[in-house]
C-alpha cells in the first residue's frame, strides 16, 4: 500500500494524528504505529464505530510495509470500559444476530503483525477482550481487569470465555466470568494475563520499546512466529507442530534468513529487507 492510500485510511502523510472520531493513530517510532482509543468521556467504551475504526486502521497497517508493529492503548487513564452499554441496550435477540461487530472483531484478530497492548486503568468486558487480541500485554499498576458482563445478564461475546481461560486457567477465568470480580495488575501478572507491570506513566514507553525491538526484526520471521504461537490456542499439538515446521522451513527460502545467519557469522549487524 502506498502512503497516499494509507493516508486515506487515516494517517496523515507526516504520520501525524488521524481524523478518526474514536481513535488516534500516529507513527510513534520507525515501524511502530500507535493506536490510541480516545473516548475519554465514555471511559473508552467500544461502540460499533470504535471497533470499526480500529479494524480499518489495522487493515491499512497490515498492508503498509512501513508498519512493523502496533502499540494499542487507551492512554494514561483507562484502556476501555467494555462494549458501549447504551448500544447493547438497543439490541434484542433478533437484531444482535445482524450486529456488525463480529465482522470488526474478525478483522482485528486477522491482523498479521504483532500488537503490544499498553493498559492503564479499567480494562473491562469487551475492553479486556480487545486487550487479549494483543500479542503482548503490558499493564500499569493502575490497571484493573474484569469480565463484568454477568452483571448485565449477558456473557463475554468477543472471545472472552475462550481467551481468558487460555490465559489464566479455568478456575481464575470462572471467578471473573461468574462473579464479575475485577483483578488488579499484580494479580493479572501472577495469573499470566499480562507480561509485565510498570508504573502507569511508563506503560506506553515500555510497550513502545518492545514494539521497536520487534520492528527491527525480520518481518517474515516475526509474522510466522506470531502465527505459530497463536496456533497453540487454536489447534491440537500435532497440528500446531506441523504448522510450526512448515513455517520454519518456509523461512529458509527468505533473504532475511541468509542475511541474519551471514551477519552473525561475519560478526556484523544484519540489514533485513522483509524478503
Ligand atoms: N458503555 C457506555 N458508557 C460507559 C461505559 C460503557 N461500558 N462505561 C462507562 N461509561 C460512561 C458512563 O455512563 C459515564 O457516562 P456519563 O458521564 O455520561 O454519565 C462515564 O462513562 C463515566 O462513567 P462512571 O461515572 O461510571 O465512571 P467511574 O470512574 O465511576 O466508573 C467504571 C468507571 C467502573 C468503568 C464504570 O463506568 C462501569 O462499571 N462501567 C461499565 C463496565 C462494564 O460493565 N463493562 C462491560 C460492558 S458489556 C461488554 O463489554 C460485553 C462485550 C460484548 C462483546 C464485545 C462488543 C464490543
Amino acid at each position: 500500500m502506498t502512503t497516499a492510500e494509507f493516508t486515506r485510511a487515516g494517517r496523515s502523510e507526516a504520520g501525524a494524528e488521524t481524523p478518526f472520531a474514536d481513535i488516534r493513530i500516529d507513527m510513534v517510532r520507525p515501524g511502530v504505529l500507535r493506536l490510541t482509543i480516545d473516548r475519554p468521556k465514555a471511559r473508552n467504551a467500544l461502540r460499533t464505530q470504535t471497533l470499526r475504526e480500529i479494524a480499518e486502521a489495522l487493515d491499512a497497517a497490515a498492508r503498509d510495509a512501513d508498519v512493523r508493529c502496533v502499540v494499542l492503548t487507551g492512554g494514561p487513564k483507562v484502556f476501555a470500559a467494555g462494549a458501549d452499554i447504551g448500544e447493547l441496550a438497543a439490541h434484542d435477540a433478533t437484531s444482535i444476530l445482524d450486529d456488525a461487530r463480529p465482522g470488526h472483531w474478525k478483522a482485528i484478530r486477522s491482523f498479521p503483525k504483532p500488537i503490544v497492548a499498553a493498559i492503564n486503568g479499567y480494562c473491562l468486558g469487551g475492553g479486556n477482550e480487545l486487550a487479549m487480541h494483543a500479542d503482548i500485554l503490558i499493564a500499569g499498576t493502575t490497571a484493573v481487569f474484569g469480565q463484568p458482563e454477568v452483571n448485565l445478564g449477558i456473557i463475554p461475546g468477543a472471545g472472552g470465555t475462550q481467551r481468558l481461560t487460555h490465559a489464566v486457567g479455568k478456575s481464575n477465568a470462572m471467578l471473573m466470568a461468574l462473579t464479575g470480580a475485577f483483578i488488579d495488575a499484580q494479580t493479572a501478572l501472577a495469573q499470566g494475563l499480562v507480561s509485565e507491570v510498570t508504573q502507569p506513566e511508563l506503560t506506553e514507553d515500555r510497550a513502545i520499546t518492545i514494539a521497536e525491538t520487534i520492528a527491527a526484526k525480520p518481518p517474515l520471521a516475526v509474522r510466522m512466529a506470531k502465527e505459530a504461537v497463536l496456533k497453540a490456542h487454536e489447534v491440537g499439538l500435532e497440528q500446531g507442530l506441523h504448522a510450526e515446521r512448515r513455517a520454519f522451513c518456509q523461512l529458509f527460502a527468505t533473504e532475511d534468513k541468509r542475511e541474519g545467519v551471514s551477519a552473525f557469522l561475519e560478526k556484523r549487524r544484519p540489514a533485513f529487507t522483509g524478503r
